[in-house]
């Protein structure tokens, strides 16, 4: 009885029920004018059974479209069946089987119901659409968001599917070339892209459920032309190879000898602190790890915020490398604040400080900002910023390492090449995610090489760019061996027990013993033993 009810309620709730039990039939709607530019795409819709119109006989293109509504349709479109739901909304099953397949996370809305009949954002609505039907699209960063005009207001967590829609041809923008990520799409809008990715669909292999790529799709890409590898690397402590400096692009230790440092990035040391400590420095050099990276966000709840406990935190960091004779680097970490000049005067004070305090200590390196990214440009920003920053440091620390990155999250270092900082001993940060970056990226870096700029991968992950997806160990082998072959160093992000693919621990784990293989991620287990 309670189910027939539940049956009943559904039929009188849903919007846009779906006919694909019924015969194909011609629909009209009295408010889809005919010309009007979305007639076709609602029209066709309609007749191959995947939506309805309200229950009053009309379509309301101009209505606001829900995420229970949206999802629906996407569901249909990608033959996903519902599933038990955890609340009784007409659409609680399909939803449940969406959140499982991997097309939106928990936190975007969550099962319990409370966000199924309000409206899905545009950046959403994509991410939706692209898993369910187009989960293997690839793209051009670059290309791809050249496109787009509001791109800083978009998260990093929907790149993946928002660019893979622009080079898919599947997101547009509005009149004005922006994408609008948090507005809602009106249901002829939503009509219209999900038209897009069909026609787009239509004319691929079938779509594998979002998170099992299939065979081709992610082909390790073949380095391109190397440049001459370093002799040969040596890995090794500070007590084995003391100052570092730059020869030509290589990082060198203070005989001159080719070396490469590998180890871990911490995670925000504001959230994930716990892991920056000595025990777990120490489980990472037992791994074979002689650099660890102090990842200090700016913003984010980080040292703008509150400056003295980030502070002391990255203090205490170097103390336990320092102790396990490893490598240090102290990052600046911008992120949300993506022009590094908004904040100059308080990463000066800051560096200069470090510098004095480690003017005589060989470990430390200094990453002066993480991530430029946005409406921030080489010449105008980064490399005046850059300057700044390596005159403060210079001031009492004339031959430490100084990690400058650049804009597009330290991806343009074409930019630097061009017009690199002046100075000795200076590195540029290129950092990638396995997932999301690939040959075209490489390429640059041979480029930059060959150009004459040192190269360090102060960050990078085997997961996509948002830190979540795959892992992608295959990919993530690919950029190594080409590190490898370069000579480059590099941190892997991040130690810590998050539950995103990109932490090298499983969620639990204690900072305070040593670690054994049971404890590491798929993520972690790969990257431990590369270093
Ligand atoms: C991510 C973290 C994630 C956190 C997010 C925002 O993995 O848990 O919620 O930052 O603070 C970067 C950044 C790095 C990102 C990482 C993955 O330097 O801070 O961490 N990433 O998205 N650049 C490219 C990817």
């Amino acid at each position: 009885m309670r189910g027939l009810l539940r049956r009943l309620s559904a039929l009188c709730l849903c919007g846009f029920l779906v006919l694909a039990a019924l015969p194909a039939r011609a629909v009209s709607f009295p408010d889809v004018k005919p010309g009007s530019w979305y007639e076709k795409d609602v029209l066709e819709m309609a007749d191959a059974g995947l939506l309805t119109g309200l229950p009053d006989g009309t379509f309301a293109p101009e209505k606001t479209i829900s995420w229970a509504e949206f999802v629906t349709i996407a569901a249909r479109c990608a033959g996903l069946s519902p599933i038990q739901g955890q609340t009784s909304h007409w659409a609680a099953g399909t939803l449940e089987a969406a959140r499982l397949a991997g097309w939106y996370d928990w936190d975007e809305l969550p099962p319990t119901g409370e966000g199924f009949d309000k409206p899905i954002s545009r950046q959403l609505a994509v991410k939706v659409l692209m898993r369910a039907l187009l989960p293997h699209v690839g793209y051009d960063f670059n290309v791809e968001s050249a496109k787009i005009k509001d791109f800083s207001a978009l998260n990093g967590r929907y790149y993946e599917a928002v660019l893979s829609a622009y080079a898919a041809g599947v997101a547009q923008g509005d009149g004005e070339g922006s994408f609008r990520p948090l507005d809602s799409l009106s249901r002829a809008e939503s009509c219209a892209l999900i038209q897009r990715a069909r026609a787009k669909a239509g004319s691929q292999t079938p779509a594998s459920p979002y998170g099992t790529p299939g065979p081709d799709e992610y082909l390790p890409a073949s380095p391109g032309e190397t440049p001459p590898a370093p002799a040969e690397a040596i890995q090794g402590g500070v007590s084995e190879n003391g100052w570092l400096q730059v020869v030509g692009t290589q990082l060198c230790n203070e005989a001159g000898e080719p070396v490469v440092l590998r180890g871990m990035s911490s995670h925000g040391l504001q959230w994930y602190g716990q892991y920056a400590n000595a025990q777990s420095i120490q489980n990472t050099a037992a791994y074979g790890a002689n650099v660890f990276r102090l990842a200090m966000y700016t913003g984010e709840g980080g040292c703008l915020s509150q400056p003295e406990p980030m502070k002391s935190k990255v203090i205490a960091g170097v103390e336990a490398a320092v102790e396990n004779d490893m490598y240090v680097i102290i990052d600046w970490h911008i992120l949300s604040d993506g022009n590094p000049m908004d904040h100059v005067s308080k990463a000066e004070a800051f560096f200069a400080d470090m510098a004095a305090r480690y003017a005589d200590c060989p470990n430390v390196l200094y990453e002066i900002c993480n991530e430029p990214n946005g409406n921030v440009s080489w010449d105008r920003d980064v490399k005046p910023y850059a300057e700044r920053l390596v005159a403060a440091i210079r001031e009492t620390s004339p031959q430490s390492v100084i990690l400058i990155g650049s804009p597009t999250w330290s991806q343009d270092i074409h930019l630097a090449a061009d017009d690199p900082v002046e100075g000795e001993n200076l590195m540029y940060t290129l950092h990638f995610y396995a997932g999301t970056h690939g040959k075209d990226l490489r390429d640059r870096m041979d480029k930059a090489l060959s150009a004459g700029l040192p190269l360090f991968v102060s960050e990078w992950g085997a997961s996509r760019a948002d830190g979540s997806g795959g892992v992608f160990l295959e990919e993530s082998k690919v950029w190594l061996d080409f590190l490898a072959e370069r000579g480059i160093s590099w941190c892997n992000w991040s130690l810590c027990d998050k539950s995103e693919t990109s932490a090298a621990l499983k969620p639990g784990t204690s900072p305070d013993r040593a670690w054994t293989e049971e404890d590491l991620t798929e993520s972690g287990k790969f990257v431990f033993s590369q270093f």
